[in-house]
């Protein structure tokens, strides 16, 4: 595998992206209205949220997640992998996807759809040092001579998917559509009950209260860790360097605080302000 980021438009991507299949997504990919897309910003809690919404689709019950590997539950849209498993999918039913695509980027299709997103979004510090420890392990990603490394590269945008306030500003656009859900990482830490409550209420979907229970026990973060099928251990060393770390690290909120220094929080906070004023800063719940 090349080391060297594909670039399209302006953005990198991991070097296993193409500009063909990017191309592919932007303007040939067919969105159907009946579609769930999971779209992130990289480490804001995409494989937790595919999880859930995968385990509310099969009310709780743990086989499907403990049986398919999570890539193949929810594809990623951009890749060659995501978009071959899609074309087979046509025939069963509404399908769940996911997309760490900016929205300028995303397919031109779901512009005229009722497809339903799911946007996570997560405090960008802690989205800076998850990206800190993903670069050790994921062989695809730049491994970061240093923390500070990873924070220049991160509030320059130069980081694959391109900038976090970029990105966030693109997709926040869209809050107002009544088939775009936003949720944040630490809303979900902080009350899992209330948040797939949420999401069963925007998929249409009536769980029981036992069967919520079962989706917060096998979506948690000790769970998701043992489940080889969610856990990156199936996946070729020529991806994944598990030595090096676990794709499924902390999972709390404020993580941060560890590895900024009192300059860098100070200078992230300038930019966030200088990047984010216009926006509600209610949208934004961390600290
Ligand atoms: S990726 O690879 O970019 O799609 O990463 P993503 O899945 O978006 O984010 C990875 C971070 O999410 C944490 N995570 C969880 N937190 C709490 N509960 C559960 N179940 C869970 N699953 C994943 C994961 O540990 C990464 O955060 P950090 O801060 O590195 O721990």
């Amino acid at each position: 595998m090349s080391s060297e980021y594909t670039e399209f438009e302006g953005i990198l991507f991991y070097p296993f992206y193409s500009v063909k299949n990017l191309k592919f997504c932007q303007e040939e990919f067919m969105v159907k209205d009946t579609d769930v897309i999971l779209v992130t910003y990289p480490k804001s809690g995409t494989h937790w949220v595919i999880e859930i919404v995968s385990l509310i689709r099969s009310k709780g019950d743990n086989t499907w997640v403990q049986s398919i590997p999570i890539w193949n539950r929810s594809p990623w849209i951009e890749t060659d992998q995501g978009q071959l498993l899609l074309s087979k999918k046509e025939q069963n039913g509404p399908r769940f996807y996911s997309s760490h695509l900016p929205i300028q980027l995303f397919p031109k299709s779901y512009f005229h759809s009722k497809a339903k997103i799911i946007y996570i979004m997560r405090n960008p510090k802690d989205v800076v040092v998850s990206l800190y420890y993903f670069s050790k392990v994921a062989k695809f990603f730049h491994t970061a001579e240093s923390f500070s490394q990873m924070f220049e590269k991160f509030t320059q945008g130069t980081v694959p998917f391109g900038s976090w306030f970029d990105h966030t500003c693109g997709w926040l656009s869209l809050r107002e559509k009544e088939n775009f859900l936003i949720l944040t990482y630490e809303e979900l830490l902080q009350d899992l009950w209330g948040n797939v409550e949420k999401i069963c209420h925007f998929l249409g979907t009536k769980l029981t209260e036992e069967e919520i229970n079962l989706v917060i026990k096998n979506a948690s973060l000790s769970a998701m860790k043992a489940n080889k099928m969610s856990n990156y251990s199936v996946v070729s060393d020529e991806f994944i360097d598990l030595s090096q770390g676990s794709v499924l690290r902390k999972g709390i909120a404020g993580d941060w605080k560890n590895h900024f220094t009192v300059a860098q929080s100070e200078a992230f906070d300038k930019l966030f302000q200088e990047r984010m004023a216009e926006l509600d800063q209610r949208l934004f719940p961390w600290e």
